[in-house]
Parts: C-alpha cells; structure tokens; sequence
C-alpha cells in the first residue's frame, strides 16, 4: 500500500482538535488558516497563520512534533497576495519575501507549500446552510446567483495571470529546489473564469499542464483537490495518473453538480467512486499528504467555519482509512 499520508488542517496551536486527530490515529497536521479565528466566511483571502519568522516556524513545527503530528505542508504564510498575481508594484518584495519563506520551511524539514493563484475571491460559495442528510449543512455555489452581485474593478485580464504567473514560477522554483521544497498549486474555486468581472486561470486539465510546462521541475506541482476536479467535470482517477509525481497534496472532498451550479457532499453518498480515487492515488504511489476538505457542519456544531467543523472531518478520516484498507 502507498504510504498516503492521512492530514488534517489544525489550528496553529494545541486545542480539542489536536487530540482528537491524534485519538483517531492521524500522523499529519496542516496548520491551516481555516481552523483560526472564526467566522470568517468563504471568499475571503484570509491571512495565513504559519509565521515568517523562522524561529516562530520552528517552534510551530515543534510544539505539533511534540505530540506525535508530522507537518508535511504548509502555506505561503501571507507572502502571495493579489501584488503578485496581478503584477503591481512590490511584487518583487513579496516574491523574495515568499523564497526567505521557502528557505525556512525547508531548513525545518517540511516538504511540500501549497499556495493558490485565485485573485480577489478564494473559494467561493453562495450558500453555507444546505441541509443534507440529517439535516447536516453543507455549502453551494450558484454562478448565476453570483453573477447577478457587484462586479469587481480588476483591471487584468486571464492572459495576465499566466504572465505574473510565469514571473513568479520563473523565480521561486529554483529556490524551491535548492531548499528541497515542493510547490504544489491549488485549483480555483469555482472552476470558472471570470467570476465577478475578476478573471480565473487554474481551472481545468489543460491550465495545469501550462502551469506544468512553465517550469519543467518536479518542484513545480499541484495541490490536487478532488472536488475541484469533479466540478471540472473530468474522470478523476485519469487526472491523477496523467498528472502522477507532478502531484504533492491532496484533498479529498466529493460535489455534486457542475462548474455552474454545485453542493459539497458527503465523502460515502456522492456522484464520484472516491474508492476509485484512492486506488488511482495509489497506483501512481503518491506518498504525500492527503486531507479531507470541506465536510458537513453536523449536530451540535456551530457552523462558524462552514466545510471546517470538526465532526464531518472525523467521520471523513474514518472513511478515507476503511478505503486506503480496502485496496
Ligand atoms: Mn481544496
């Protein structure tokens, strides 16, 4: 069996979520954005908490260590913001600010950033209180419904992007290398382009090959979020083998819909053969983190992180361990 490695997002200190990881066996933690401060809802560009300073980095990657959590990826720690990907003035500084970045996670020994090319709206969705089984909530996303709000003033076009994006890959994968440090790129959420007058690039197959071709070195990957994949409306088992060793991170989540038009799932009742993912995932020996991703809100929580309660997330460990069994 390859040696995925079962990750959950954690807040970047020690609370109920890091023992109950560690209760149900997980070995990896991503210290994630998400699990911080709440009530920041989806489409924000929300701040990384993984620090900059390389001590503060290292004392985080300790204090998870400590406790038996492996960190096998981390963030850009707030050093890519829409400077770089539009191409404004001071991007150099954040670009060299994100390779001081890249040095510090790889002198603490994590192998793998995943860092995103979205401009203005991260993931996006119309809705975070979709009922589902049991009345669990889940979150949607409904173009037309979107399209009809504000338009942004963004003065850039797709072709842009690909321009800054090139720029910025051109610059950090050598550094990346040299610190032993696997780049891996996030696909945009909603798979669509443009939303809201803000144009969108990494949004099928095809964009990630350019992005591939752009800097032909293992260091230049993919995070490969499952769901974003379905949206995409492709087979996903046949992207994982055709994108193979280029991938570094994944996320397992499950929609049902189209680019257009989309509800989150759960893992075990949605359109994808999530056994079939795994078995893909396996056969090109991906030994690299893997974590569940936008899970139902279930009885007694909150809802203040819609897709990033806990108990969804602890039914879906279970679930992604009983498959990784089965194969
Ligand atoms: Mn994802």
């Amino acid at each position: 069996m390859s040696d995925i490695k079962v990750t959950l997002a954690l807040p970047p200190y020690p609370d109920d979520r890091w023992e109950l990881a560690r209760q149900m066996g997980v070995e990896y933690a991503h210290p994630h954005t998400a699990m911080g401060e709440a009530g920041l809802g989806s489409g924000d560009v929300r701040v990384d908490h993984v620090p900059r300073d390389y001590d503060e980095l290292l004392r985080l990657i300790n204090a998870f260590e400590n406790v038996g959590l492996e960190v096998p990826v981390v963030g850009p720690a707030g050093t890519i913001s829409d400077t770089t990907r539009l191409g404004r003035d001071g991007r150099d500084e954040d670009i060299a600010a994100f390779c001081e970045h890249l040095k510090h996670v790889g002198a603490v020994g994590v192998p793998v950033v995943t860092y995103s090319w979205m401009t203005r709206f991260w993931w996006m969705r119309t809705g975070e209180r979709v009922p589902l089984r049991g009345n669990s909530l889940s979150t949607e996303y409904n173009h037309e419904q979107s399209e009809r709000g504000p338009k942004e003033p963004i003065d850039a076009s797709e072709e842009d992007l690909w321009d800054n994006l090139a720029y910025f890959l051109e610059r950090v994968v050598p550094v990346a290398e040299d610190a032993g440090v696997k780049l891996a790129l996030h696909p945009d959420d909603p798979p669509l382009s443009p939303v809201r007058g803000v144009p969108r690039i990494i949004t099928s197959p095809n964009a990630y090959d350019r992005v591939l071709e752009l800097q032909p070195s293992e260091a230049n990957g993919i995070s490969f979020c499952v769901g974003n994949f379905v949206a995409m409306e492709t087979d996903v088992p046949a992207m994982v083998r055709h994108f193979d060793d280029r991938i570094h991170y994944a996320h397992f989540r499950d929609v049902e819909g189209d680019p257009e038009s989309f509800v989150e799932v759960w893992h075990d009742e949605g359109p994808t053969d999530m056994r079939a993912v795994l078995a893909a995932f396996k056969d090109i020996d991906f030994d690299g983190p893997m974590r569940p991703d936008h899970v139902p809100t279930m009885q007694g929580e909150t809802n203040e992180r819609p897709g990033y309660e806990m108990k969804g997330r602890i039914f879906a460990v279970g679930y992604m361990r009983g498959l990784l069994e089965s194969l």
